[in-house]
């Protein structure tokens, strides 16, 4: 989604700019712009352009000096990407300059009541009203201004704000989207995103919803929207600048993939405990009577969260004996649902700020109900307003599609569903056996990413398809959906996920030697049922390709992957199919770091 930088110091502010956008490039865009100033210039210099940073780069003029900036990448919401809608957006005398990310409920009225005044537009924008507003401020501080023109937007907003009469400051505010304030020496930066200021400090201030900030180059200061002061204390980042670089691979998903037995590693250090045969999940602030007293579970996530979830709450039904389910949070916020005390609501979202799910977690929270956050940035809004919660400790994830936070989340549900089942009545020796199992994870995975050269051949032959089915039973279906979610957002290759109990009550209808079938075959209780499956897709010329613990003969293809635990397999399972998704894509010139149309954090509806 959008993504803002901002600069205030001494230091030429473009070149700076311009490489804090290229760090926010994967959460994905479609425009771009700059617009910078110092104190002695006259006024404020701004460019823009569709496309990518490297087309703005192109078109910044060589003079473009200045030691003030606010930058933007743009995901469109309101009107087509192009030139005029990028971001900054100005008023009309060029004084005032925005970058916006977030969506202004009610623009269309504003807009009306403006042009009413006699005020011409220049984009389709909704932020534009935004502009206006601050521009036509009687008020006397830039300050004061802005917070005029907020008191009248309803909507979400992350706002950066220069003026050419206040040019010692930005002023920025939050509202439903991020926003971060870097604080250097002599130097301040604000963003959307840390992945833009951590190559410069890791000293950073997030601010919360509700709240304003005036960075100066020698000073910052925090306020709420009603202008009272607010504490703010900065903390320090543990995140790498070089994180975000690609490591000597072509691209994030593939060095993101790479990482996995080590980011598996890093998501149970710490929290296992043998004497007890459990885990430490001390952030849940769940005490074991209250655990005891969970009747239900209700994981809620977006996407591939959901899918996380999905696996999640299968563990838990397992491990914990609670029902579980898990719901896409974009459809629970809506359909008003049925908010009990005795059930443990579990939001799911790799940069903690998914829009939905976030929206899920304040109606919950309003209801009354207790929420965990399982997420992957630290502080990040849903681990502030969730009761307690796990982090996954991925690291960054930068490419659009997720892989090592998908296989992370996975495996925090394991422990959550362990630690919930040792808290119930899964035995010593199941908890023991399970500890097993997640210890063997780091090495089985690393295990699975040496077959990648096999895999890559498998995929060269697929990549021509034009369609493919994934089927999965009970423990596999998840498996399944979340492989052709990869595979479709990554190859664009149209993709379908069954319960592989559900073929003969349907989808069979499709199966011909064009559309190949990808099974999940563990050796699990059901592998006899899946194996009548392959029989009956073979019967009908499919080609199968089955990702199993063993040869499956029935299979043009199998991948085999080493055994866990049952309860266990699914987390194994989906990797191999991670780089199906990729090398398919690859084979087929995807652009698979960006996606088309697709925005790493979802921070609008
Ligand atoms: N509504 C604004 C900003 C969109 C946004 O935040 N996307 O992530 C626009 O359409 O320009």
């Amino acid at each position: 989604m959008c993504g803002i930088v901002g600069y205030i110091g001494k230091r030429d502010v473009a070149p700076l700019l311009l490489e804090g956008l290229q760090r926010l490039e994967y959460r994905g865009y479609d425009s771009a712009g700059i617009v910078i100033t110092s104190p002695k210039a006259s006024g404020l210099k701004m460019v823009k352009a569709k496309g990518r940073v490297r087309d703005l780069e192109a078109k910044v003029p060589k003079r473009f000096a200045g030691t003030t900036g606010i930058a933007h990448t743009r995901w469109a919401t309101h009107g087509a990407p192009s030139d005029e809608n990028a971001h900054p957006h100005l008023d009309a005398e060029g004084k005032v300059a925005v970058v916006h990310n977030g969506i202004i409920d009610n623009a269309t009225e504003l807009r009306a009541k403006l042009v009413a005044d006699g005020v011409e537009f220049l984009s389709e924008t909704d932020t534009e009203v935004l502009v206006h507003l601050v521009a036509r401020s009687q008020a006397v501080t830039l300050e004061e201004k802005v917070r005029e023109a907020l008191r009248h937007v309803e909507g979400t907003y992350g706002v950066a704000v220069m003026h050419a009469d206040f040019s010692d400051r930005i002023v920025v505010a939050r509202n439903g989207s991020p926003v971060v304030l870097g604080i250097g020496e002599k130097e301040m930066f604000v963003a959307s995103d840390i992945a833009a200021l951590v190559s410069h400090t890791r000293q950073i201030v997030t601010l919360e919803d509700g709240e304003m900030a005036t960075l100066k180059a020698d000073d910052f200061r925090t306020y709420t929207t009603e202008g009272s002061r607010t504490t703010a204390t900065p903390t320090t980042v543990e995140w790498e600048a070089e994180s975000y670089d690609m490591g000597g691979h072509d691209t994030y998903m593939h060095k993101e993939i790479s990482e996995q037995a080590d980011a598996v590693d890093r998501v149970l250090r710490g929290r296992i405990d043998d004497r007890f045969s459990t885990v430490h999940l001390g952030g849940l602030n769940l005490d074991a009577r209250e655990a005891r007293g969970i009747r239900r579970v209700k994981i809620l996530g977006c996407g591939t969260s959901y899918h996380a979830g999905m696996i999640g709450a299968q563990l838990i039904e397992e491990l914990a004996r609670i029902p579980a389910d898990a719901e896409p949070a974009s459809e629970f916020r809506y359909r008003n649902p049925v908010v009990d005390p005795d059930t443990l609501y579990v939001a799911v979202s790799q940069s903690g700020e998914t829009y939905d799910v976030l929206a899920a977690v304040q109606e919950l929270k309003r209801k009354g109900a207790r929420v965990l956050g399982v997420v992957n940035v630290v502080g990040s809004a849903i681990a502030r307003e969730a009761d307690g919660g796990m982090y996954v400790h991925a690291g960054p994830e930068v490419c659009v599609v997720s892989t090592k936070c998908f296989t992370n989340t996975v495996v925090a549900f394991a422990l959550l569903a362990l630690h919930l089942g040792r808290i119930r009545d899964l035995s010593v020796s199941d908890g023991k056996r399970l500890i097993e199992g997640l210890r063997k994870l780091p090495a089985q995975i690393a295990e699975i990413l040496k077959t990648e050269d096999e895999i890559k051949k498998i995929a060269e032959e697929y990549a021509g398809a034009q369609s493919m089915m994934f089927i999965g039973r009970v423990r596999g279906y998840p498996v399944a959906l979340e492989a052709s979610l990869k595979l479709k957002e990554i190859s664009y290759i149209h993709a379908e996920a069954y319960p592989a109990s559900e073929l003969k009550h349907g989808p069979l209808a499709l199966i011909e030697p064009a559309l190949p079938t990808v099974a999940i075959v563990p050796d699990d209780e059901l592998l006899e049922k899946n194996r009548a499956a392959l029989e009956e897709i073979k019967a009908r010329s499919g080609r199968i390709l089955a990702v199993a613990h063993r040869e499956q003969e029935k299979a043009d293809h199998t991948i085999v992957v080493p055994k866990n635990e049952t309860e266990l397999d699914p987390i194994l399972m989906g990797i191999p199919l991670q780089l199906l998704a990729y090398h398919t894509a690859l084979a087929m010139g995807r652009d698979i770091d960006k996606p088309r149309n697709l925005a790493k954090s979802v921070t609008v509806e």
